[in-house]
C-alpha cells in the first residue's frame, strides 16, 4: 500500500475512498457528544467550514434518532461547509463515486432517510479533487446533509455481443454496491452525456433510477437490474445502432423487485416508431416477464427508452417510492420474417440461444 517509504502509486480503483465511512479517529480521538467550537479534524480529509462528525445514535433536529448505513459515524455539513480529498485516479478512465446522504430532520418520503447515490466522471488528470459541499442555506445549520459511505469504482464498457445492439444489456456493469446496503443506489441525471454510472446507459430525466443488486432485490438477469421508481420522470435510455428501414425485435424482461411494491405495475417502451405500455403479469412462479416489440429503425441510431408509468409505493409505509424492473434489454435484426420471429418468442426465454443462431444466420 506504499507504506514502506517507496513512491508507490495506489490508485483509487475500487472500494471505499480513504477514510469513506468516517470511521477512523482523529488523533486526539472522536469529539464528545457536545459540540466543540473549534475545527474538527476528519482523517484523510480536508474540511471547510462548520463540519461535524455525527454517531449512530446521536438526537438529530426533530427527535430523531440518527441511524448511521454502516458502522457508526457519519459527517454533517453546514451551511456553505464542504469536505474534500484527493483521488489519484487513470487519466482518461471514466469512474462512479457512490456515497449515502440523509436530510436531517430525515425527509420520511425517502427510505429510512438515507439514500446511496452514485454520479460518475471522466479523469481529466491523475489526481482529481473529489468535493462534497452543502449548498444550502438552512436556517438551522443542524439541518445540513449528513454523508457517509463514500466508495469509487473505476468503470468499464463491456464489449458489445455480436446478437445484441443493446450496450450493458443487463446492468451488470455500474457503480459500486455495498454488499450489506440494502436500498441499492440512486442514479440521478447524468450530469453530461458523455459519463454515465451505468456504462452505455443514460438517466435522462430530472428524477432518479434505482440500480439493485439480487442480495436485496428479485433481478430477472444476473446480479444488477434497474427500478423504475420516479413514474415518468425516471426514464432510462439508450442510442443503439440500426440500419433505416429494416425490422428489429426488442426484448426485455419486466419484473417485480420483490420489495413490497404496490401492484399494477407497468413500463413504457419506446423503440424507434414504436411506444407501448406494457403492464406485470408474470406467472405464479415468476418475479419477471419477457416483452417483445417489434419496430422498425427509422435511422442509423434508433433510442430505446423505459419509464414507469404509476408512481408506486411500498405497502409497508406506503411513501417509499418503488417500481417496475428492467433487465436483459435485447435489439436485434429481425429481417424481414416478422411473423416467425414472433411465433419463436412465444415459445419464452429458454428458447433464447436458438433464436439469435436462427436471426444471425437470416442475417447472413
Ligand atoms: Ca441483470
Amino acid at each position: 500500500m506504499g507504506r514502506n517509504g517507496g513512491r508507490v502509486h495506489t490508485y483509487n480503483t475500487e472500494g471505499l475512498v480513504a477514510n469513506g465511512d468516517f470511521e477512523t479517529a482523529p488523533s486526539n480521538g472522536f469529539p464528545s457528544e457536545a459540540i466543540s467550537d473549534g475545527p474538527t479534524e476528519i482523517p484523510s480529509w480536508i474540511t471547510k467550514g462548520r463540519v461535524e462528525l455525527v454517531s449512530s445514535g446521536d438526537k438529530v433536529s426533530g427527535g430523531m434518532i440518527l441511524i448511521v448505513p454502516r458502522g457508526l459515524k457519519a459527517v454533517r455539513l453546514g451551511n456553505d461547509a464542504e469536505i474534500s480529498q484527493e483521488l489519484t485516479v487513470e487519466k482518461g478512465s471514466t469512474y462512479a463515486v457512490t456515497f449515502s446522504a440523509a436530510r436531517t430532520p430525515p425527509d420520511i418520503v425517502q427510505l429510512q432517510g438515507w439514500d446511496p447515490y452514485s454520479i460518475s466522471f471522466e479523469a481529466e488528470k491523475d489526481k482529481v479533487p473529489l468535493i462534497f459541499t452543502n449548498t444550502g442555506m438552512e436556517d438551522d445549520p443542524e439541518c445540513g446533509p449528513i454523508i457517509d459511505d463514500i466508495a469509487i469504482k473505476k468503470l468499464v464498457t463491456p464489449d458489445q455481443p455480436k446478437d445484441n445492439a443493446v450496450v450493458n444489456s443487463g446492468f451488470e456493469f455500474g457503480p459500486w454496491m455495498f454488499q450489506n446496503v440494502s436500498l441499492g443506489v440512486l442514479l440521478p441525471t447524468n450530469l453530461d452525456e458523455e459519463t454515465s454510472p451505468l456504462p452505455g446507459w443514460m438517466v435522462e430525466s430530472n428524477r432518479a433510477v434505482r440500480y439493485i443488486d439480487s442480495n436485496h432485490f428479485a433481478v430477472p438477469e444476473g446480479k444488477r437490474a434497474v427500478e423504475l421508481v420516479s413514474g415518468k420522470e425516471g426514464i432510462i435510455s439508450q442510442m443503439v445502432e440500426t440500419k433505416p428501414d429494416k425490422l428489429y425485435c426488442l426484448t426485455f424482461s419486466l419484473g417485480h423487485a420483490r420489495d413490497k411494491c404496490k401492484e399494477p405495475l407497468a413500463v413504457m417502451a419506446f423503440a424507434g416508431d414504436q411506444a407501448q405500455n406494457y403492464h406485470y403479469t408474470p406467472d405464479s412462479n415468476s418475479t419477471f416477464q419477457v416483452v417483445s416489440v417489434n419496430f422498425t429503425a427509422k435511422a442509423e441510431r434508433t433510442r430505446i427508452a423505459f419509464y414507469s408509468v404509476y408512481y408506486n409505493t411500498r405497502t409497508d409505509d406506503m411513501s417509499s417510492l418503488c417500481g417496475p424492473v428492467v433487465d436483459d434489454v435485447r435489439v436485434w435484426f429481425s429481417g424481414s420474417s416478422r411473423n416467425e420471429v414472433l411465433v419463436l418468442l412465444g415459445l419464452g426465454p429458454a428458447f433464447w440461444a436458438y433464436l439469435i443462431i436462427l436471426v444471425l444466420s437470416w442475417d447472413l
